[in-house]
């Protein structure tokens, strides 16, 4: 097992890894921009180390910085968290030349899943269900009018290189494709600097269902059941719950297991999720995230796992701790992502912290790097905690979560917590009755 492992990333995650670290009994190393000096991850952590300016792009994704870091503090592995480098396949082809262990999938799988043509084609030879559409990319529009004439309208099309919804576009009807075509691939070459797209059937309304999965790096796999995290503004998630209100455990059982095989048989190491819509009772496989994701609080909480703790115990060469046969789901759980920002534009809200006091009592966790007298600097995502809530039943989850909610002071700064007030009060929420448009057609008539 790591003696030292460094985190490559800030705020409510990279407390999220030190934790693990301490209670298996590794040092930990955080590493801060001049912006973060104050940040509680620095505060926490065995060690830190300041890799640079506050821009993410010279300090939190900045290789050299970062490696240096590991070299000058001698730790073993990195741990990423989620966004800046944690799918960035070049990082951890780097990381490992230089000895160095990264926590988390292979570069050939990050790379494999970061195209997402290449992704949904190893996804369909495994066996997972997708979307309609073209076998791979569409040069030119003759295809793009012959794919769509034969999957019929509306149709999307979507950047092999985008993902979480950047580089899409719909066409309704034919006289909309060669538009849609013309602008998806301008903005693809624009956005990622490749213009190559692909064409799928367009799915009306559907729930966006996630299966977490974990491989051991050796060809054993197993799942964890789904996330509905269909409660999104712009492609951000706001508030994630598992169990899926519309999923039966037969439904998660099948395609927990048609999830599982795949990345057992890709031999996937470490954490994934694997993105589907769900619609009429059908799974369509979109995309597949490579890294430990935001709202895998929500399946620790059910599954009474820590993710973290698995995902450094594979990436060290040790077993996981559990097989499918060990697991098994208990009540539900529920999470709301707190930004600093006010509404109802949702204008990022940085500034000082005043008073932080978080909700605590049965089945709450907090997370969060916040505290009181503490600075929110400007340069990073608005995201400054996570309340994540576990009851026997969805409904008892509701409830915990309205009266956490009701606990939660963050003095201030304008948040997004009457956000989530006002959600609780609607029938649809409290039904489970939503989908990926739900959201943005509440906040349309509700709040902006
Ligand atoms: C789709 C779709 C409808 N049909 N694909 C958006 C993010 C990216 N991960 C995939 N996205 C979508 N792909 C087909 N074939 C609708 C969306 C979509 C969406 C998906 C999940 C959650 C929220 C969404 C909001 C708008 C559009």
């Amino acid at each position: 097992m790591f003696e030292k492992i460094l985190i490559a990333n800030r705020g409510e995650i990279a407390l999220r890894v030190i934790r693990a670290c301490r209670e298996m009994g590794i040092k930990s190393v955080a590493v801060h921009s001049t912006a973060d000096s104050d940040a509680m991850h620095v505060r926490m952590a065995d060690e830190a180390i300041c890799i640079g300016p506050p821009p993410s792009s010279d300090s939190y994704l900045s290789v050299p910085a970062i490696i240096s870091a590991c070299e000058i503090t001698g730790a073993e592995a990195i741990h990423p968290g989620y966004g800046f480098l944690s799918e960035n396949a070049n990082f951890v082809q780097i990381v490992e030349d230089h000895d160095i262990t990264f926590i988390g999938p292979s570069a050939e799988h990050i790379r494999m899943m970061g195209d997402k043509i290449t992704a949904k084609e190893t996804m369909k030879a495994l066996g997972v269900p997708c979307v309609p559409g073209s076998d791979g990319g569409v040069p030119d529009m003759e295809t793009a009018q012959r794919v769509a004439g034969e999957i019929g309208y509306p149709v999307i099309i979507k950047a092999t290189a985008g993902g979480g919804g950047r580089g899409m576009k719909l066409a309704k009807s034919e006289d909309e494709l060669e538009t849609a075509f013309r602008t998806a691939r301008a903005e693809a070459k624009a956005a990622f600097g490749n213009d190559e797209v692909y064409i799928e059937k367009y799915l009306g309304r559907p729930r966006h269902i996630e299966i977490q999965v974990f491989g051991d790096g050796k060809g054993g796999a197993v799942h964890l059941g789904e996330r509905d995290c269909s409660l999104q503004r712009r492609h951000q998630k706001v508030f994630e719950e598992a169990p899926g209100p519309a999923i039966d455990d037969e439904t998660r059982a099948r395609i927990g297991k048609i999830c599982a095989d795949a990345v057992a048989q890709i031999g996937y190491r470490g954490a994934g999720t694997i993105e589907f819509l769900y619609e009429d009772g059908e799974f369509y496989f979109i995309e597949m995230n490579t890294r430990l994701q935001v709202e895998h609080p929500v399946t620790e909480a059910i599954f009474g796992v820590d993710l973290v703790r698995e995902q450094i115990r594979v990436a060290s060469g040790l077993p996981m701790s559990f097989g499918q046969e060990d697991l098994s789901l208990n009540g539900h759980a529920i999470e709301v992502r707190i930004n600093a920002e006010k509404l109802p534009n949702f204008a990022p809200c940085p500034g000082m912290v005043n008073v932080f006091h978080a909700p605590g009592g049965l089945g709450v966790r907090m997370d969060s790097a916040l505290y009181g007298g503490y600075r929110i600097p400007p340069y990073y995502d608005s995201l400054i905690g996570k309340l994540i809530v576990h009851g026997r039943d969805r409904k008892e989850a509701l409830a915990r979560l309205k009266r956490a909610l009701g606990e939660l002071i963050v003095d201030g700064v304008d948040t997004t917590v009457p956000l989530f007030h006002a959600l609780l009060e609607e029938p649809d929420i409290q039904s489970g009755d939503y989908n990926i448009h739900w959201l943005e057609k509440w906040l349309a008539e509700n709040i902006a």
